[in-house]
């Protein structure tokens, strides 16, 4: 029987990019919880905020909790946007926002290079169990190209690539994304093998 698993997380491209990567398990979204609640980002790091997601969703269940918290660090801003990747401009989860103040605070700038970041957490029963970690380094280009993922793929070229995240598709980009990297330690957890593996 397969793993389930259950991703706490309101971001459905998150939910997808799991399930392809770890097809041996069974992935389900937080409609396998009844009333799950907001849970508030306070923390100031990805584990953090990570261990808050993990906790807080399973509390709820009895089956084994995922929680991924990601970001983009641009190293000429400091790391930012970082743990606020998803609120840079203001407004929770709004891309185009997003991509434009990043467009904007970088402008006239060379320096480029830039990593996301993702630490996913395993919990049961409000407990953490395990942490993991994953990055990808690339640059953030001049303009957005591509319609493929989320977030901020059609700014981020990886490294070897001219083209970005959103150009390149979804199985170059869970070939080697932070999400993915941090996937194989949650694979190995789970004595499960990955899509990509
Ligand atoms: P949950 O907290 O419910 O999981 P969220 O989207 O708010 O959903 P985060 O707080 O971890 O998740 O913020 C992640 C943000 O970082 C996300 O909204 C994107 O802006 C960016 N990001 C993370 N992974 C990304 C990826 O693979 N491609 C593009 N942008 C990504």
């Amino acid at each position: 029987m397969k793993q389930r698993l259950i991703v706490a997380t309101r971001n459905a491209h998150k939910v997808e990019e799991i399930r392809a990567i770890l097809s041996a398990c069974e992935v389900l979204d937080l409609s396998a919880v009844s009333d799950p609640p907001e849970v508030e980002e306070t923390g100031t790091t990805f584990l953090e905020n990570a261990t808050l997601k993990a906790v807080a969703i399973s509390c709820l269940t009895d089956a084994l909790v995922l929680s991924d918290d990601s970001g983009l660090e641009v190293d000429s801003l400091g790391g930012e946007p970082g743990v606020y990747s998803s609120r840079y401009a203001g407004e929770d989860g709004n891309d185009s926002l997003n991509n434009e103040k990043l467009l904007r605070e970088l402008s006239g700038r060379n320096e480029r290079t830039a990593r996301f970041r993702c630490v996913m957490v395993l919990a049961r029963s409000g407990e953490v169990l395990a942490h993991f970690s994953g990055a990808v380094e690339g640059r953030i280009l001049q303009i957005a190209r591509g319609e493929g993922g989320f977030g901020y793929d059609p700014l981020f070229a990886p490294e070897g690539y001219e083209m970005s995240f959103a150009e390149l598709g979804e199985e170059i980009k869970n070939g080697m994304s932070h999400r993915s990297r941090a996937l194989e330690g949650v694979a190995e957890w789970l004595g499960q093998p990955r899509e990509t593996d």
